[in-house]
């Protein structure tokens, strides 16, 4: 028996297939998996942002995720097995919030955690019992020690995946893991993350990156964990909510940890956006100090924004390069605010009567397709892409990287960052939302 899980790459510019030299951050999915299923089963990753489908493989099952807007090409790709005759399975966030349109387009789709389901569908595909839909959610987050050997002869960055949490307890209308987990948020055992970290040191890697949305929610959890991983020295990178500012004990800790680099899901310059999207723990005037004292701290600050929420006004968006030139920013990225079918959002602009735009299988975060409050969808669509291109000027570029005074004591790393954003330029000029580094 032979599974060929696929991991798609987007399209771009009208069905171009996005692809990379390199993907720098990868998903833990297929290692979990590969890791859960029986010895005798043989199974084989696909990344297709860096590698090609093989469309002719001997695979008996093959099993096809998707982030985001990636599940249109998972979909191509699933239609194509299907005409060859192929078994197909689906899964992963965007499958697990539409599951019953997903499996128009395979034989089964799995809702929600698979560490359960996946060998349990593998086992009814062997008896010719194949479900129509899985749905076993975990009680407990535990999963025997991923194979990570199957992402390491890959072309991936000098980092792995280690998962600490899943879910989140927050409420964040638009965000896919409050829709999915409902505020369910399960934290692993700090012996079982360590064990990860370790065999990621043992397979001669420096580096990990701590998956988890919501790290700070659980202080105790946070400063055990942070002792332990200091212990293994090692250098790590996660995302974080940015109240983590707000106390400098812990930050002390998560820095000398290792820590380099936090994410932040900033959102929004716009206080009124933020509350609009029950993100009001979240404290507008608050973020440059709290920028400033996570970066004085030792960690790189790079933030996700999203544009078009109803407190957004042209001029809050053009303000929004001042906010990030002003900040230093290293890795900024910007989304437009898309109604994710699945999600609360969703079904509260198709209440209101304000998706404009309602072919689901055309949204890619980077054109607007619902009716924002404060200016038409094309004004937005607009907006974003000049955000992109004033933040990624080369002025602007340089004053975020090398024209700052920290660059005389690290100059490879910001000269890294300084990469990092040309990248990001020649993407952004190809009309491609710069996601994968
Ligand atoms: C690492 C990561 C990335 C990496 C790697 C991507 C890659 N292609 O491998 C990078 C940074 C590049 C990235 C990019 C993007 N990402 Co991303 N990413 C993540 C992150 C932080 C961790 C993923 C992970 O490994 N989780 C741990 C594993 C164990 O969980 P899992 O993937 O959910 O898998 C479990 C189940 O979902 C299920 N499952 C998953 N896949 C499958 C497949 C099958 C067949 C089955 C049966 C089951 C199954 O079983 C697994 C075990 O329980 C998540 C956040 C999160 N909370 O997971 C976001 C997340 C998955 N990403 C997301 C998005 C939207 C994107 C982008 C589309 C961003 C954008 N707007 O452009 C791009 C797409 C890039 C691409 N070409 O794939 C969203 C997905 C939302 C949605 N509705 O689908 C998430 C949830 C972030 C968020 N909060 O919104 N991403």
């Amino acid at each position: 028996m032979k599974i060929l899980f696929i991991q798609p790459t987007s399209y771009y510019d009208n069905n171009k297939l996005l692809k990379k030299k390199r993907l720098y951050f990868v998903g833990l999915a297929p290692a979990i998996f590969a890791s859960v299923i029986p010895e005798d089963v043989e199974f084989e990753a696909c990344l297709e942002t860096i590698e090609n489908v093989n469309f002719n493989t001997d695979a008996d099952l093959i099993a096809i995720s998707g982030m985001g807007h990636t599940i249109l090409r998972g979909i191509d790709i699933a239609k194509e097995f299907k005409r060859r005759g192929k078994t197909v399975v689906m899964g992963g966030y965007m499958a697990s919030l539409v599951p019953k349109e997903i499996k128009q387009y395979c034989d089964s789709v799995i809702i929600g955690d698979g560490e359960i389901s996946f060998p349990k569908m593998l086992e009814d595909f062997k008896n010719g019992n194949l479900q129509d839909f899985y749905n076993d959610p975990l009680k407990k987050l535990t999963y025997p020690l991923p194979k990570y050997e199957l992402l390491t002869n890959k072309k991936i960055g000098d980092f792995l995946p280690v998962q600490a949490g899943r879910g989140c307890p927050n409420v964040c209308s638009f965000c896919s893991v409050y829709c999915l987990y409902r505020k369910k948020y399960m934290q692993r055992d700090i012996n079982e993350v360590i064990r990860d970290i370790k065999r990621i040191k043992e397979l001669g890697y420096k580096k990990f990156l701590l998956l988890d949305d919501n790290i700070y929610s659980n202080l105790e959890y946070l400063k055990l964990l942070c002792n332990e991983i200091k212990k293994l020295n090692m250098k790590w990178m996660s995302q974080c909510s940015i109240k983590i500012a707000d106390n400098p004990e812990i930050l002390k800790l998560v820095s000398e940890s290792g820590c380099v680099t936090l994410s932040f899901g900033i959102e929004s310059i716009s206080q009124e956006s933020l509350d609009k999207m029950n993100k009001s723990w979240a404290d507008v005037s608050k973020y440059s100090e709290q920028i400033k004292k996570i970066t004085d701290a030792g960690i790189d600050v790079s933030t996700e924004m999203v544009v078009g929420a109803d407190g957004d006004t042209i001029e809050s968006i053009n303000a929004t390069v001042d906010f990030i030139i002003d900040n230093k920013i290293v890795v900024p990225r910007f989304y437009i605010l898309t109604p994710i079918p699945g999600t609360d959002f969703y079904n509260e602009i198709v209440a209101q009567d304000r998706l404009v735009n309602k072919n689901i299988y055309t949204y890619n975060g980077a054109e607007a397709v619902h009716m924002p409050k404060n200016m038409t969808p094309d004004e937005l669509t607009n907006a974003y892409w000049k955000l992109y291109k004033d933040v990624f000027s080369i002025k602007n570029i340089f004053k975020r990287t090398i024209l700052r005074e920290e660059f005389i004591k690290n100059p490879i790393k910001y000269l890294f960052y300084l990469y990092i954003n040309l990248f990001y330029r020649y993407q952004i000029y190809q009309g491609i939302t710069p996601n994968v580094i």
